[in-house]
């Protein structure tokens, strides 16, 4: 996880430059000028790499007050691995295709005034240093919450020593910190962790302190970590807020099944154009397919394994997008109702990605059930898609996709690791058990999985 965001970060340095010229061009527009202006971008810019450091994702175009080029959110759930020299080479949803709130945007202005293009770097990236909240208030912290509909929601207040209340800042707040209120407040598991002002602001409540950054697993949110120096763009809509439950999903990976089931298979690029379409094999592949003509004789290397993921919680795990919002897959002929579900990771000693299975989007439904439970969610037919209490979603080693591409990975030793729920955009009541984290050793005739430890994103 944290390499992951760290590439992000470095991703979104990169592109938010290479990303706006690309934008920009393309409609024959720059960044704008005039230093108002410019300054608003940056420090939305900042704001919203902060944002993104912690959620990766969430990049487009935002709301402007005149341009054509603004108002429109082009891009949701950019994922980029650093490489890619413009964000459109980046996975994405889909142009024009976003469930984003004016809260999530990545600030790139663009206009046709092309003389005013800046040249400094707009990206600041400084890191201001963290303390554990208990270590710089002495004299103790509470918490309650605020403006919610009913007790087990609300802004969240904190009560620094003799201070007076405050609200925390939005910023960088995720399910993780919310899990931890939920947990210290009595209140169950946090479905939901909300950066905006949602629940109301309270108006003439300060801001405390921001950057709360929780492992998860603490009981107390004094235990976290903040901003030595508190820092809080846009201030009044930026608050943090928690939905707890006491009822919550649970998915739990199934190691065991991984290492049974993992094994190569060298497959012609004709058979894999159904998973082309739905980015499932390697950038390698696209390369070959533009620069060769018999591109379609060219052999993949797959790694191939079953992924089963069982709910073992007291509430139905649902898909984090509603279904109105769902991709219809042509090639698959059914509906993807997460984006992101799973990630598939090759990684080397030195820790970087080497291989990814691209395996993006899923169609949640319940494959196996235990005895005296009654599947009910199903792909098929617009079907309603989850996983129920005690049912598992099974994506078997022989199906389209269910793979990662190691066509070019040389041979050795490596880490597999993968990961179900991987950016906690859904609640559960504990990640602890949301990924299999396995040694991989790789010949040039085949690949055993082995010694899989049970782990977090
Ligand atoms: C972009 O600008 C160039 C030169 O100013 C012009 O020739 C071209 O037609 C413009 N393209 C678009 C799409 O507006
Ligand atoms: C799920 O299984 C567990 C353990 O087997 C059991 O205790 C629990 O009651 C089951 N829940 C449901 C909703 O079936
Ligand atoms: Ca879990």
């Amino acid at each position: 996880m944290r390499l992951q965001l760290q590439r992000v970060g470095i991703a979104f340095s990169l592109i938010v430059l290479l990303s706006a010229f690309e934008f920009c061009t393309s409609n024959n527009a720059t960044w704008i000028g005039g230093r108002g202006k410019k300054t608003r971008v940056v420090r939305r810019l900042r704001k919203d790499f902060r944002k993104l450091k912690k959620q990766e994702g969430a990049l487009k175009l935002i709301g402007g007050e005149s341009g054509e080029h603004e108002g429109r959110y082009w891009m949701d759930n950019v994922y980029c691995d650093g490489s890619e020299v413009e964000l459109a080479k980046c996975r994405f949803d889909g142009w024009g295709i976003s469930d984003c709130g004016s809260n999530e945007a990545a600030g790139v202005i663009c206009s046709r005034d092309k003389e005013t293009r800046t040249s400094s770097p707009p990206v600041p990236q400084e890191k201001s240093p963290k303390a554990r909240i208990k270590d710089t208030y002495l004299q103790g912290t509470a918490l309650r919450l605020s403006g919610g509909r009913v007790h087990s929601e609300g802004r969240v207040e904190i009560k620094l020593g003799n201070a007076d209340w405050g609200v925390i800042c939005g910023d960088s707040w995720s399910i993780l910190e919310a899990a931890v209120v939920c947990r210290q407040l009595g209140l169950g598991y946090a479905s939901d962790a909300i950066q905006t002002n949602f629940f109301g602001n309270g108006e003439t409540i300060p801001v405390s302190i921001s950057g709360v950054q929780c492992n998860g697993n603490e009981g107390n949110l004094a235990e976290c970590l903040h901003d030595k120096v508190a820092d809080c763009p846009g201030t009044a809509e930026n608050v943090a807020g928690v939905v707890c439950h006491r009822e919550m999903a649970d998915l739990v990976f199934d190691h065991i099944e991984l290492m049974r089931t993992a094994h190569l298979e060298d497959r012609q690029l004709y058979w894999l154009q159904c998973a082309m379409e739905e980015n499932c094999v390697a950038s390698q592949a696209y390369k070959m397919q533009r620069e060769s003509e018999n591109w379609h004789l060219e052999t993949r290397r797959l790694l191939r394994f079953t992924a089963r993921i069982l709910n073992a919680g007291t509430a139905d795990f649902r898909p984090s997008v509603p279904k109105h919002l769902w991709e219809w897959h042509m090639c698959h002929m059914h509906y993807h109702s997460m984006e992101v579900f799973a990630t598939f990771d090759v990684i080397d000693s030195s820790g970087n990605k080497v291989a990814e299975g691209h395996k993006a989007s899923f169609c949640l439904e319940d494959n196996q059930c235990m005895p005296e439970v009654q599947p009910r969610y199903k792909c098929a037919n617009y079907g309603d898609q989850g996983i129920s209490v005690n049912c598992s979603d099974i994506y078997k080693h022989n199906i389209d996709c269910q793979w990662v591409d190691i066509s070019e990975l040389e041979p050795g030793h490596y880490t597999l690791k993968v990961a179900v729920n991987p950016e906690f955009k859904v609640g559960e009541m504990s990640f602890d058990n949301n990924a299999a984290i396995c040694r991989l050793l790789y010949t040039e005739t085949f690949a055993t999985v082995h010694s899989c430890i049970m782990g977090r994103p």
